[in-house]
């Protein structure tokens, strides 16, 4: 028998709306792209023929139309992995649960998610306007530590090499590793995106070991995640969001990929704020491959 989900545990608006997404099942595509900051929704959807709704809430702003052909819902997710979980919990309810009898649906259905951010680049070939994919995500936010089967998801022994090369320190927390969707990646990064490890991390200051007036426990952990190596992969990146999204839907049977445009590169000590009008660029990449 399937299981039931009583009122408190997924929560539906009168309207028949998921609780922070307030997006109707109908209203979501299939094609989904995740973008952090609500006002690039707007940006992305200006590049469809039709919209067909939009809807909005907090941080969360959602606009489905079409594109090329594509019905495509684009959705913000605000910052960090804490909106991922409520997220993608939401966007796979509103495909993979019946929201009148609160059961699964017989049928599963796959959602495509592409996350188009903004990051730090790590390395020096990873300079601002960069378009990084991200082949695995590191997430150092513990989000899923969470969920039963995070041993089964994760790949244990980039998790032990990482541990072991950058000396890991216990006291932040329990990193976990998971690969994105190899068959996205090849379709989406294709031969013009740069393809790495993409570190997740729980917090932009601290966590990405920028030292403003509160000293860190690990000063040094940058410089060994820069010369991290393994398998002939290196950390490209630090953004908050590609391990949550990457876990979540290894877990809930998704297809998801991060491709992120470099914003700011550690290791030169430079910054670009003026990226609004150049990530349109990968925008439009995005929309062309997915
Ligand atoms: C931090 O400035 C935010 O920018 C990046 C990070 O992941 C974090 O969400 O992504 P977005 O530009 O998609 O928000
Ligand atoms: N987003 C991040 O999370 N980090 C950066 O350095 C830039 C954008």
């Amino acid at each position: 028998m399937s299981k039931y989900f009583a009122e408190s545990e997924l929560i539906i608006n009168e309207d028949g709306s998921c609780f922070h997404l307030h997006l109707r099942p109908e209203q979501l595509a299939d094609k989904v792209i995740l973008v952090g900051d609500p006002g690039r929704v707007s940006l992305v959807a200006s590049h469809f023929e039709e919209k067909e709704c939009e809807v909005e809430s907090r941080e969360f702003h959602a606009i489905t139309g079409t594109y090329k052909g594509k019905r495509i819902t684009v959705q913000s997710t605000g910052i960090g992995c804490d909106n991922i979980d409520i997220v993608v919990n939401e966007l796979d309810a509103l495909k993979n649960i019946d929201f009148k009898t609160r059961t699964e649906k017989p049928e599963h259905t796959t959602l495509t998610l592409v996350r188009i951010g903004t990051c730090g680049g790590l390395q020096l070939n990873c300079p601002a306007g960069t378009f990084v994919a991200s082949q695995k995500s590191i997430g150092f936010d513990g989000l899923i530590n969470f969920y039963a089967r995070r041993n089964e998801i994760c790949d244990l022994d980039t998790e032990k090499e990482f541990k072991r090369q950058v000396k890991w320190n216990d006291q932040i927390g329990n990193p976990y590793c998971v690969d994105n969707n190899p068959e996205l990646l090849d379709r989406i990064a294709a031969d013009d995106m740069v393809r790495g490890i993409t570190i997740a991390c729980g917090g932009f200051y601290g966590p990405q070991g920028r030292e403003l007036r509160a000293p860190l426990a690990d000063p040094e952990l940058n410089a060994k995640i820069e010369a991290f190596e393994y398998n002939g992969l290196r950390v490209n990146n630090f953004e908050m969001e590609s391990s949550a999204l990457a876990g979540l839907s290894l877990l809930l049977g998704h297809k998801a990929l991060t491709c992120c445009m470099v914003i700011a590169n550690r290791r030169a000590l430079s910054a670009n704020t003026g990226y609004k009008s150049t990530i349109d660029n990968l925008i439009k990449v995005v929309l062309d491959r997915i």
